[in-house]
């Protein structure tokens, strides 16, 4: 084993809600061969990333030490249910504050109706703001807005304006 993506201690310390024959981690190497990439293809488009592609993208992000991709496993079966990224940025606003993006969350259709995406938010959540995190944002498909305003996050009125440029 490798290790996982960043240090499991950190989650140790939030005060998440119970979870019963569940197991919340970070992403490790060996979840290649678990299905972690048919997960994310179930937000999108993950195309054909080689064994040799998903290393090489793990470890820069481990040594970045500012990507946090956390996994909801299945215990019992040791499927991926579900997962969800924050990722921290530094800025020299705000006192060098340190500011959250919430990326890629999913949740395992076999699973879905049991409140598993809440649960990785909350993961989420909690981490962002352990880490000191001033602000944590997201952007979704429209359809997801009420599930995100559910868990506590606001639209902002002048943010409605939200441009993107694809490659
Ligand atoms: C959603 C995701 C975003 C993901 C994107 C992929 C959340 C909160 N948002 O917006 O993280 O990268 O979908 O869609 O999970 P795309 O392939 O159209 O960029």
């Amino acid at each position: 084993s490798e290790g996982g993506l960043f240090n499991p201690n950190v989650l140790e310390q939030l005060s998440l809600p119970q979870t019963d024959g569940l197991s919340i981690r970070p992403l490790k190497s060996e979840d290649y061969d678990r299905g972690f990439l048919q997960l994310l293809a179930q937000l999108t488009e993950v195309g054909n990333v080689s064994r040799e592609q998903f290393l090489s993208r793990f470890h820069m992000m481990k040594n970045a030490g500012n990507y946090y991709v956390v996994i909801i496993e299945d215990v019992n079966n040791e499927k991926l249910v579900a997962t969800a990224t924050l990722i921290v940025e530094q800025k020299f606003i705000h006192n060098c504050a340190v500011r959250g993006r919430l990326e890629d969350v999913v949740v395992n259709s076999e699973y879905r109706g049991k409140h598993l995406g809440k649960l990785a938010v909350k993961s989420i959540l909690e981490l962002s703001r352990y880490l000191g995190c001033y602000k944590l944002t997201l952007d979704c498909k429209d359809h997801l807005i009420p599930f995100y305003e559910s868990l506590g996050f606001k639209r902002e009125p002048n943010n409605a304006n939200y441009l993107n440029m694809r490659f």
